[in-house]
């Protein structure tokens, strides 16, 4: 097991990996920017090393200032938590070859399954469920045309190393195809630096849902059920629970051994998360893996039981999964609001700030995962999380009663928040009565 972890990230998700450190036994090392000297969360640490100016470009996402303060602080591990370098299968490689362990997938699985066109090939390998679609990278406009009228429209151009919604056009007939596929390999191109595309089937008003996996060095893989997350706006996730809400038993048992199948067959180890869309009619498609531990990790955490920061750290030292499928339950309903420094009425646009006054909710079930006090300043230089709310109960009416008590309760004063907008999702009827999905947010409000 490891001596000292290097933690290669800031906020929340930084105090997170570093609590499940101290819980083992392990020392941590935090980076900090100069924007973030000073940090109350940093003294959770053992040591912290200052990586650089404020600019994440010139601190947090710089490998050799990252494997430099990983040397100085003598660490043989580094966690790279989500965003930064997490999915960045250079500096998974940089870590290898300087002899850190990398607490995430191998290198090679990340960029096998970080191409898109590549993880559709590796999905339908395994007999799981893709979107009808292009075979491989649309190389030409009559290609084009020809899978659209093939598969019908209205389709969706995607980037092959794009994700998370970036660089996708959807084009409803020919002409629009056509403007659509120049536009989308532009974006691609100066995005990503690959001008790759793609084309699927687009399928209207899909919900998302998301299976969270273990998988260990030796050839075992788990999962641990899955999280709606269709309750968001321009890709931004507002609201995520588990289980999801009438999801019938067989389509939940087919997407979670799906994702299981998947990542075994793509030498997938670690955390990662599995994510499909799924029609008015229960049919699910794999959409793409996110090769890291996400914001929303907490609700899985909270319904299974299960530490997955330490499960992580657990199989980045080479030990077993001490999980068997059968023993990881979904108990219960869990279900987590972001709460972002945002302006709801100015288009969500950031609200930097300090902090002045914080009263945070308490109580059977709840949990407040964030790095802020009363006095701390959000940062303009990065994304506005303050923490996330979750609560757990045996039943989605009792979660969405404790969650809309902890809403009420909850005080942030200083900075604009989202909380307002998480009370009105809490109170919508549709929500609670599980009649939401993707589009829900941009079509209501
Ligand atoms: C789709 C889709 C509908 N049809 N693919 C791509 C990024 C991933 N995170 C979600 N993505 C989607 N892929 C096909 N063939 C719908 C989504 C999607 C979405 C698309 C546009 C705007 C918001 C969205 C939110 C969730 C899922």
């Amino acid at each position: 097991m490891f001596q000292r972890i290097l933690v290669a990230n800031r906020g929340e998700i930084a105090l997170r990996v570093m609590r499940a450190c101290r819980e083992m036994g392990i020392e941590s090392v935090a980076v900090f920017s100069e924007a973030d000297r000073g940090a109350h969360y940093l003294e959770m640490a053992d040591k912290k090393i200052c990586i650089g100016p404020a600019a994440a470009s010139q601190s947090y996402l710089v490998p050799k200032n990252i494997i430099a303060a990983a040397e100085i602080g003598d660490a043989q591990a580094i966690h790279p938590g989500y965003g930064f370098l997490a999915e960045n299968s250079d500096f998974a490689d940089i870590c290898r070859s300087s002899n850190i362990e990398f607490i995430g997938p191998p290198h090679e699985a990340m960029a096998k399954l970080g191409d898109k066109v590549t993880a559709r090939e590796i999905a339908v390998a395994a007999k799981v469920n893709v979107v009808p679609g292009s075979d491989g990278l649309i190389t030409n406009e009559a290609q084009a045309i020809e899978v659209a009228n093939r598969i019908g429209y209205p389709v969706l151009i995607k980037a092959t190393a794009g994700g998370g919604g970036k660089g996708m056009r959807v084009a409803r007939n020919d002409h629009s195809l056509k403007s659509g596929l120049s536009a989308a390999a532009a974006e691609a191109q100066n995005a990503f630096s690959n001008p790759g595309v793609y084309v699927e089937k687009y399928v209207e008003k899909p919900r998302h849902i998301e299976v969270q996996i273990l998988a260990d060095n030796h050839g075992n893989a788990v999962h641990l059920w899955e999280r709606d997350c269709s309750m968001q706006r321009r890709h931004q996730k507002l609201v995520e629970e588990s289980p999801a809400v009438n999801l019938p038993a067989s389509v939940r048992q087919d997407i979670c051994k799906s994702a299981v199948r998947l990542v075994k067959s793509a030498g997938y180890t670690n955390a990662g998360t599995v994510e499909f869309i799924v029609d008015a009619d229960n049919n699910f498609y794999f959409i793409e893996v996110n090769a890291r531990i996400q914001v929303e990790h907490p609700v899985s955490e909270m319904v299974t039981g299960i530490d997955l920061i330490r499960q992580q750290i657990r199989i980045a030292s080479g030990e077993e999964l001490n999980l068997k499928q059968k023993n990881v339950p979904c108990n219960g309903s869990a279900i987590e609001v972001r709460i972002n420094a945002e302006d709801p009425d100015n288009e969500f646009c950031p609200s930097p700030g300090t902090i002045t006054k914080l009263c945070v909710p308490g109580g059977l079930g709840v949990r407040f995962d964030s790095h802020v006090h009363a006095g701390y300043k959000i940062s303009p230089y990065y994304d506005s999380l303050i923490g996330k709310l979750i609560v757990h109960r045996p039943t989605r009416e009792e979660a969405i009663a404790c969650m809309q008590r902890a809403l009420r309760e909850f005080v942030i004063e200083g900075v604009k928040t989202t909380i307002p907008l998480a009370r009105k999702i809490l109170a919508n009827s549709d929500f609670r009565e599980g009649k939401f999905d993707t589009t829900y947010v941009e079509r209501t409000w």
